[in-house]
């Protein structure tokens, strides 16, 4: 059964039926169309992937899935569904986390994945045009013979599309480097909710006439409109990365190694992630790691792993080396021990035991996942008052909540505080999770959402985080560009 979410009714909106296949059949080749509908016949097994979301949290009922091939069959889809007023569910590698790909009633999935073409890349400038339906593994896997990376960098890289990336504004790995969607894209081409070709794929660095429109489509989470094309700044690629792995014994060092590491670092750190204790054994269970001995580890509470990316293989070695060497004979060491990657294998290894988390706590149950933006200070605490509260209402252990664990990216402060349901989700493990984290972040003066976006999961928890004020503004852009609300109704959007 679909996961009860107060799923809004969409009274103003109307269900696919076989002449609307018909009349897409005009449009499209027949395999970019599926529907259970008689006409197509989808077997039910090719259409169930559409209509459930990466974590099997959120089921829809979309009888339709379109994968249009050019951006002007997407436009002429949306101008047909606006006739027909019939809703629009834009998605792209279905790896987002906060529902916002999955349909809550009929509406139709439009899904990007066979618009997939590379546009132009410039070496010089580093300016990439693609498709929304590139995956952001590929456009790296494209951009790396010519020295360059994407600004971006998260472990859905092997299926989140460009286009997602835009439309949720992704952070990730490499955000504290490279700033966040909002800097690195240049332009982006938009079908718009009426069917309007949106064209401002600029490829220009700087263009200062008039209002930023794309701004609004980046995290707009497909609800004003269905990114078909983006022009994204890449930068070139480092000479020389590395990554360290460092075990603390209590997480308030935290802190001061963070400062510790940035002064001594300076330019070169290029991510600052952090592990706790539950979260780093999760993944020996799994598999990942073992990047220190056991007795290394001994009762390190939290983990950093620390990544420089630099010009100069030496200087930065050299940097490194003697950043370990002053962390490890300080008066009061702030780590209990650490481990410099020596090689790619082992460089590799350190990001996959960070990167891995995710999979492994798929494999652990089924996950309720807060991505908050809390105070670094507040890290551990926020940690430990949710596994409080669970204990305290009996709810912690194997029958129902058996792990709460953070990890994140500490230089944005953000935490994701991961709640693993080990035999599947309940409306009573909700309840005791939901608002109470949304008030302890709100308490903080955080965020309940810093890059996984609002989707469904948190559009009732939207207040937490923005003013009425801004609800009521963002209900203003809502209603000029969609005023008959069939683009991703009942997302974003208390
Ligand atoms: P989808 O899940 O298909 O869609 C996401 C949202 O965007 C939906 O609202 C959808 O309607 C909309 N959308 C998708 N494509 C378009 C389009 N072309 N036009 C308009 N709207 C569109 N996120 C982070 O920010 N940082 C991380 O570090 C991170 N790590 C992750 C690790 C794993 C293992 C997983 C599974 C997820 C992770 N995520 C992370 C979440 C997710 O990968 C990102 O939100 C990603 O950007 C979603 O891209 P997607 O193509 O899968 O979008
Ligand atoms: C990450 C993925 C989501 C999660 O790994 O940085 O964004 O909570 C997250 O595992
Ligand atoms: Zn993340």
């Amino acid at each position: 059964r679909r996961w009860a979410h107060n799923i809004p009714t969409f009274s103003h909106l109307n269900s696919v039926n076989e002449e609307d296949i018909a009349h897409f059949s005009n449009i499209l080749a027949p395999t970019s169309i599926l529907s259970t509908l008689s006409s197509v016949s989808t077997p039910a097994d090719d259409i169930a992937p559409y209509n459930i979301d990466w974590m099997g949290k959120y089921h829809g009922q979309a009888n339709s899935v379109l994968r249009p091939r050019t951006t002007q069959q997407v436009s002429e889809i949306v101008k047909y569904c606006a006739q027909r007023k019939i809703g629009i569910v834009p998605q792209g590698g279905n790896t987002g986390l906060v529902g916002g790909g999955i349909s809550l009633q009929k509406e139709i999935v439009l899904s990007l994945g066979a618009m997939n073409n590379v546009r132009s890349f410039d070496p010089v400038s580093g300016v990439l045009v693609a498709d929304a339906g590139c995956i952001l593994q590929s456009l790296s896997e494209y951009i790396a013979p010519h020295n360059h990376i994407m600004p971006l960098d998260l472990g859905a890289k092997g299926s989140c599309q460009i286009g997602g990336n835009v439309s949720t504004n992704a952070g990730g790995l490499r955000l504290l480097r490279y700033g966040s969607l909002h800097g690195t894209v240049l332009g982006l081409e938009v079908v718009l909710p009426d069917g309007t070709i949106l064209d401002q794929l600029s490829t220009l660095r700087k263009d200062n006439t008039g209002y930023d429109l794309k701004q609004l489509f980046i995290g707009g989470e497909g609800t004003l409109g269905i990114v078909t094309g983006v022009s994204i700044l890449t930068p070139p690629a480092p000479q020389a990365t590395n990554n360290i792995f460092l075990a603390l014994p209590r997480f308030d060092n935290v802190l001061p190694l963070f400062q510790t590491v940035k002064r001594q670092l300076g330019e070169i750190m290029s991510a600052f992630e952090y592990i706790d204790r539950t979260a780093y054994d999760m993944g020996l269970q799994h598999g990942l790691g073992p990047l220190l001995s056991a007795d290394e580890v001994g009762d390190s509470q939290c983990f950093v792993l620390v990544e420089t990316s630099g010009g100069n293989q030496d200087h930065d070695l050299e940097k490194l080396n003697s950043l370990l060497e002053s962390l490890l004979t300080a008066d009061e060491p702030l780590i209990n021990t650490g481990v410099l990657s020596q090689s790619p294998t082992q460089f590799n290894s350190i990001w996959a035991l960070r990167e891995g988390l995710t999979e492994c706590v798929q494999k652990e149950g089924k996950p309720y996942k807060y991505d908050v933006s809390v105070p670094l200070a507040d890290f551990q605490n926020v940690v430990d008052a949710v596994r409080e509260r669970m204990i305290s209402k009996g709810l912690y252990g194997d029958h129902a909540i058996s792990k709460v664990m953070g990890y994140g990216h500490v230089g944005d402060g953000n935490l994701h505080l991961n709640v693993i349901a080990k035999h599947g989700y309940r409306p009573e493990l909700e309840a005791a999770l939901e608002p109470f984290i949304y008030e302890i972040v709100a308490d903080r003066k955080g965020s309940v959402s810093a890059e996984h976006g609002i989707g469904s999961m948190k559009r009732d928890a939207l207040h937490y985080s923005k003013s009425e004020v801004s609800i009521e503004w963002m209900r203003k852009v809502k209603q000029v560009f969609d005023p008959l609300n069939i683009m991703n109704p009942g997302k974003v959007l208390p």
